[in-house]
């Protein structure tokens, strides 16, 4: 049994997305991000960086949406979410995961919380956010272009999933991900799958469904 300490359309919708894709018995805690729940003192001792999500794996808390993902998929091989280390596919699959998590993420942390750097002009930063994920749009998009439909060709994987809770991010942005037709065609497939119609129930999501 897992639990996830989740926020709807938060970062932890991957891990949700994955706890549903691999049909894992899960419990949700929602954290009320809007009141500063995330800030608690209880919450801060599962995760210090007072974020979500908190993933609880046989009573332990674990955090970073991309080291949960990567956890998930190797604790469920069955679900073929991930290449088995060794694979051919296995440098690629890493290596999107990494770009995500390391260039895309963080950028669109900067989009949305300027405040992170009070010392920086918010309108500076958030238009260097945005260049940097219109250039990951770019590089995706001219990845799928070449070696498409998916991230890894025909197999469908969790960088997949992944790029697409960034893609729905973008959807306000003067530039959304779903401009480049390559990557809203990856979209279009993750969000026909059920386990994303159930996240969206779950969840609450009504936005780019
Ligand atoms: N590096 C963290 C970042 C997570 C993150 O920024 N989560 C946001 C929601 S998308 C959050 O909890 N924000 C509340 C806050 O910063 O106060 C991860 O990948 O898990």
């Amino acid at each position: 049994m897992y639990t996830l300490y989740y926020a709807p359309g938060a970062a932890s919708m991957l891990a949700h997305l994955l706890l549903l894709e691999i049909n894992a018995p899960h419990e949700l805690r929602r954290v009320d991000l809007a009141s500063g729940e995330q800030r608690d003192p209880a919450y801060l001792k599962l995760n210090p960086g007072g974020v979500v999500p908190t993933l609880i794996v046989d009573g332990a808390a674990w955090s970073e949406t991309a080291a949960l993902a990567l956890l998930l998929a190797e604790r469920h091989p069955e679900a073929q979410l991930a290449p088995a280390p060794g694979s051919p596919l296995r440098p690629a699959y890493l290596q999107w995961m990494i770009y995500l998590a390391n260039t895309l993420q963080p950028a669109f942390r900067l989009w949305f919380y300027p405040a992170d750097a009070p010392e920086v002009n918010a309108d500076g930063l958030k238009a260097s956010a945005r260049r940097r994920i219109e250039a990951a749009w770019e590089r995706l998009a001219e990845h799928l272009a070449a070696s498409g439909p998916q991230l890894l060709g025909e197999q469908l994987c969790v960088a997949d999933l992944y790029a697409t809770m960034l893609m729905r991010w973008s959807r306000n942005m003067p530039r959304p991900a779903t401009q480049w037709p390559q990557l809203a065609a990856l979209a279009g497939r993750v969000k026909a799958r059920p386990a994303w119609k159930r996240l969206y129930e779950v969840e609450g999501l009504t936005e780019w469904a």
